[in-house]
């Protein structure tokens, strides 16, 4: 039962918004110093924004041939550049704890600079040897510094080049560019993609108790994107008290590309005005001069002791500019006048701070542009040196897709679950069975109390169980905190996971309809797929997404799709697709337990069948396929509810016509289990596959190339796909049952390949 009664309440009124403040922070640096700021880092907040300015310049150069790190380089790649922004990533980063996560955006080069060196200045010897890869060293702490500093800017640069010595071995380059060890989660190409990242890593903080607080940054477009608006309001939940320890920082550079924020694409003058938006405290929001490095580490170090009080989410927005185009091909005068970029100029970061350090006798003026020409060298040090690394070796490109680790080893603090109440196992009936549902139900909540970091939410799935009921009873037994009921935010709820996944959690999230995975597409095809791979291969994303096909009902085209071909055309995805209610439970453990993400699918007439399951503890292995009946006159090939029909048509005709058909179940679709499909062709030679989706693009098509490839001296006859009919699926009962192969067509097919 909810906690609280949603009664009529009607009562005249208005509503009140509280005030959101304007450029409140203009604070001068003697006011900072004498509040405790110490004089050391108020140089750094400058020594990090030059490099990040410099690094960037660096870029400019040898892109346009007037600076070469090495005989006929050629920079290649993406040239978004923040040059005019650095006060918004030093300012930010340095406001944060070196442990607390950030997510970035394509225009990341300062965040992740930024991140990085100011947990590199917060290090003692330990650390900073740590960094090094180093046991012992006998230089001063201040030389090993300077060699970690320089070590960062080098995996950095070594990155936008490609080189395997680069923080994700080439594999992302510099719009995916993440450093997990300094809580760098990632850099996001996809404008908007890491809103739910960051919302699901401060999930984790919340519910492991890390303390820790995340740091979104997203560019003022980013705010028009759907995502925004799921995580936002996910972050804001009420059911977490507050909400979740995430700072939302946007950096409004003015433009989405060419598309002004302001009297052009969005109606509001000041965006952090959407905070008004996802709860009563206004998220907190307050908008301040991102052309003022102190504003934005007064901002952010506030947003953060918020969040560490357990009063998250935070919004920021910072007024900023950037002084070159979206990326170096865009020449900037279509869309913008030479006046207001001369504006911005005259406020520079870089500018106008140095000058506050010299008024307040912290450095003088020859002592900046010594520390721009020492910043300087320093990265055109570090280009040379990257433009020399490793590229990556071809015969390596399959490496980081996947973990082959698994959760065996849970650790002392996660390894007993509370329980509300006894966990009972369902009674099975006089044959030991039970339902598909009940399997389901059971692998859930075995793997809870196993594991207390695997958690469960998708719409609906707390008191009502799910809307099939297949996880009836685990919010009774685990709680609010291990159970809860997302919003219908599908992308939000995958992204969640993904964040989630990365920093801890081993999250189940449901989604209810296959037919909405496409609300999420990108947080599955480019996000959760992409994640391990792109990232160089560090990150570990135990995330199970489990979700349901339909099909004959007569829910028609939005409810009834077969869409498994669509989660296994993303490379990093595993897909499973089980059919027995042994299979079911066997599989979702092992699912659980591997740090790979993997695409569960359930079928929801399966849901009320019943099979034989043992109430001792057991997995089944993902990829291996099984051979559900025997036989030496063809093989057919199908998975999950399409094996019932296949089942009973195989039944009739041995007994009416003594054809003998071996059917083989893959069980799990990625990774797939050809060498079982091989071996019983090489024993029938002939060879069906039946699917529940339309056959162009299907699975099943897969199948058959596979079969091709590695069977095709055995086929007596071409190889058959049976699938539904090249429409989306219709809701009259004559016209669904005919789309859907059943066991008559099924039977008509086999005979007629049988004829050939
Ligand atoms: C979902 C998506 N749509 C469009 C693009 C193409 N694109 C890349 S960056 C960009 C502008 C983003 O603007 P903003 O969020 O303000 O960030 P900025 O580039 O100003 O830093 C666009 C349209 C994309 N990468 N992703
Ligand atoms: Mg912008």
């Amino acid at each position: 039962m909810k906690e609280i009664n949603v009664l009529p309440a009607f009562s005249k009124g208005k509503m009140a918004f509280s005030d959101i403040p304007l450029f409140e922070y203009d604070i001068p640096l003697s006011k900072r110093l004498s509040e405790g700021m110490s004089k050391e880092f108020a140089v750094r907040l400058l020594e990090a924004m030059l490099y990040v300015r410099k690094f960037e310049e660096t870029i400019i150069r040898m892109k346009s041939g007037s600076f070469s790190p090495s005989e006929g380089f050629k920079f290649v790649g993406a040239t978004h550049l923040s040059v005019g922004q650095e006060a918004v990533a030093a300012g930010t980063m340095s406001a944060l704890r070196p442990d607390d996560y950030i997510t970035s955006t394509h225009r990341g080069h300062g965040h992740s600079i930024c991140k990085v060196l100011f947990r590199l200045y917060s290090m003692d010897k330990r650390g900073l040897l740590g960094f090094l890869e180093k046991k012992e060293d006998d230089r001063s702490e201040e030389e090993l510094l300077n060699e970690a500093v320089g070590l960062h800017l080098f995996k950095t640069m070594a990155e936008l080049f490609g080189k395997e010595e680069g923080y994700c071995h080439g594999r992302g380059g510099g719009m995916h560019i993440a450093d997990y060890h300094s809580g760098h989660l990632g850099a996001n190409a996809i404008v908007g993609g890491s809103f739910a990242i960051a919302t699901g890593a401060a999930l984790s903080s919340l519910l492991l108790s890390q303390k820790k607080v995340v740091a979104c940054m997203v560019g003022d477009g980013a705010v028009n994107n759907g995502i925004c608006l799921e995580s936002m309001n996910f972050a804001a939940m009420p059911q977490f008290g507050s909400g979740f320890p995430v700072i939302y920082i946007i950096e409004n550079n003015q433009y989405g590309m060419t598309g002004q924020q302001q009297g052009e694409v969005t109606g509001l003058t000041h965006l952090s005005r959407r905070g008004t938006g996802y709860n009563e405290q206004n998220m907190h929001a307050r908008t301040e001069s991102g052309m003022n490095v102190l504003s934005v580490h007064k901002a952010v170090e506030e947003a953060s002791e918020i969040c560490r009080k357990g009063e998250g989410p935070v919004l920021l927005e910072f007024k900023t500019y950037r002084y070159y185009g979206h990326s170096l091909s865009d020449k900037r005068v279509s869309y913008r006048v030479p006046e207001e970029e001369k504006a911005w100029l005259d406020c520079d970061p870089i500018l106008t701070y140095p000058k506050e350090l010299v008024e307040n006798g912290l450095v003088s003026e020859s002592d900046v542009e010594d520390m721009k020409e020492r910043v300087t060298k320093r990265i055109e040090e570090v280009a040379v040196r990257a433009a020399k690394a490793t590229d990556p070796d071809p015969s390596h490109i399959q490496d980081g897709l996947f973990s082959d680790t698994t959760s065996d080893d849970i650790g002392k603090r996660y390894r007993t679950a509370h329980v509300n109440k006894p966990v009972k196992k369902f009674k099975r009936d006089s044959q030991g069975k039970i339902l598909y549902r009940h399997a389901v139900i059971e692998a859930l909540t075995e793997e809870m109390e196993r594991d207390s970091r695997v958690v469960l939410y998708g719409e609906d799935v707390a008191e009502y169980g799910g809307a099939f009921q297949a996880t009836l009873g685990l919010y009774d037994i685990f709680g609010r905190r291990r159970v809860f009921n997302a919003p219908i935010s599908e992308a939000a709820i995958i992204g969640t996971g993904l964040g989630a996944a990365m920093t801890g959690l081993r999250p189940v999230v449901e989604i209810m309809y296959i037919d909405f995975i496409l609300m999420a597409g990108d947080q599955l095809g480019n996000q959760v797929a992409k994640t391990k791979y792109m990232f160089g291969g560090k990150a570990k994303v135990p995330l199970v997404i489990r979700t349901t096909i339909g099909g004959g009902k007569g829910y028609a085209g939005q409810h009834s799709q077969s869409l498994e071909a669509f989660p296994a055309q993303f490379p990093g995805l595993k897909v499973v697709a089980p059919y027995s209610a042994y299979d079911v439970k066997g599989l979702l453990k092992s699912a659980i337990r591997e740090d790979n993400p993997v695409f569960f699918i359930e079928h929801q007439h399966l849901y009320v069948e019943k099979d034989v399951v043992p109430e001792t503890e057991y997995t089944i292995p993902l990829g291996e396929g099984i051979v559900r009946r025997e036989g030496k006159d063809l093989t057919l090939i199908s998975y999950s509810h399409e094996l019932k029909y296949c089942l009973e048509a195989c039944d009739i005709l041995e007994k009416e016509e003594g054809i003998g058909i071996e059917v083989v179940d893959p069980r799990t679709l990625v990774p797939l289990d050809i060498d079982c499909i091989v071996r019983s062709i090489e024993k029938t030679n002939r060879a069906m596959v039946v699917v529940q989706a339309p056959g162009r693009g299907s699975f099943g098509e897969h199948i058959i190339r596979m079969i091709q490839e590695r069977a095709f001296k055995s086929l007596k006859s071409p190889v058959k796909l049976v699938s539904a009919y090249e429409v989306p699926p219709p809701m009259a009962q004559s016209l669904e049952k005919e789309n859907i192969p059943g066991t008559e067509r099924i039977v008509r097919e086999i005979r007629e390949l049988l004829s050939d």
